[in-house]
């Protein structure tokens, strides 16, 4: 028997991962920049075990859907092929936040996952190693493989050995901070990678979409070096939005957002009118998430959980890569 437990972080991407050139690998059609959330952790324990005859999957401390299952398993699978072992596993992942509701959980979870799983089986991979792996679970993961301040380079080969993320910031680098809006901690309506295929396919929004992408991950990568905190708010608001637009425009249209999140969108618009620099980003899901810096943190969060439909607010700062437990 062997066994490790990692602890991950989740991110949020301030210019976002929406869109593959690649389903099977996860391979992104541009990069991506993000904060690695504190305290936004899974932490998963894999024991593979001689005696098991089948993974044992559980997940906030039940048996895992099926569909979750699945996608762990074959992750496994994954793993087991580079050590050439049959050998099966129990794990047992606990999220502290809500699990697919567009938090970024599959983020933290394949990433604690890649972790744990690697060093049960006393692989020692590099960061580089992990972050390919971890992507290939769910392509955000491999941002919190890197931490702090992350930038996922997309890659050109076919293979995907080249499409990983490094952290062009530690956690220390800046003191920035993000408060969630939570207005409906159910699952998603619709998974991020059916999203994704429907607006590349369908959108005739999609090629301008990519080509935003492109530009705003170079400029928020210079305004993240420079600290220019307006920039950077500028930059991420308009890339969700952008991001939403392209979605909003597929067939059928994917609305990803409730009135919450809408108004929620308008109060922070409004704050920043009143002279409090906060910006708005929203992923795959109805939660608002606004940036801003230490000292509007409160009023933030008093603007957030203000608005009706918001039921908690979450608080967060950049936290760093995984950790073994
Ligand atoms: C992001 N999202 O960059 C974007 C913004 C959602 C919107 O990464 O299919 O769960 O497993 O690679 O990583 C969510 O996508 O998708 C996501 P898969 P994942 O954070």
């Amino acid at each position: 028997m062997s066994s490790s437990t990692a602890r991950a972080l989740a991110n949020l991407a301030l210019v976002k991962y929406f869109g593959k050139r690649d389903v099977t690998l996860n391979l992104p059609a541009a990069g991506s920049l993000s904060l690695t959330l504190e305290p936004l952790s899974t932490t998963t324990a894999v024991t593979f075990d001689t005696s098991l005859e089948w993974d044992c999957i559980q997940l906030d401390g039940e048996d895992a859907p099926t569909g979750f299952a699945e996608r762990v398993i074959r992750f496994l699978d994954l793993v087991r092929t580079t050590v050439d072992t049959q050998c099966f596993a129990r794990v047992t992942t606990q999220n502290s936040f809500p699990t697919a509701a567009g938090l970024a959980s599959s983020a933290a979870g394949f990433a604690a996952l890649a972790v744990a799983a690697t060093t049960a089986l006393g692989q020692q991979l590099t960061p580089r190693q992990l972050s390919v792996l971890a992507r290939q679970g769910s392509g955000s993961a491999c941002r919190s493989i890197s931490g702090g301040i992350s930038v996922w380079q997309a890659g050109k080969r076919a293979d995907g050995e080249d499409s990983f993320a490094t952290a062009i910031a530690g956690p220390d680098w800046w003191d920035l901070r993000v408060v969630i809006g939570i207005t409906d901690a159910g699952p998603k309506s619709i998974g991020s990678t059916a999203a994704m295929e429907q607006t590349r396919r369908t959108s005739p929004f999609y090629g301008q979409w990519i080509e935003t992408v492109n530009r705003d991950l170079v400029a928020a990568g210079e305004a993240v070096k420079s600290k220019r905190f307006e920039q950077l708010g500028a930059i991420a608001e308009h890339n969700a939005l952008a991001m939403h637009a392209a979605a909003l425009a597929a067939r059928p249209a994917i609305v990803l957002w409730n009135g919450a999140t809408v108004e929620a969108l308008k109060r922070i618009q409004q704050l920043r009118a009143d002279g409090i620099p906060a910006y708005f980003t929203c992923d795959a899901g109805p939660q608002p998430k606004a940036l801003c810096l230490p000292a509007d943190e409160d009023d933030v969060a008093l603007t957030l959980a203000d608005v009706p439909g918001v039921q908690s607010t979450i608080r967060c700062r950049i936290g760093g890569a995984p950790t073994l437990v």
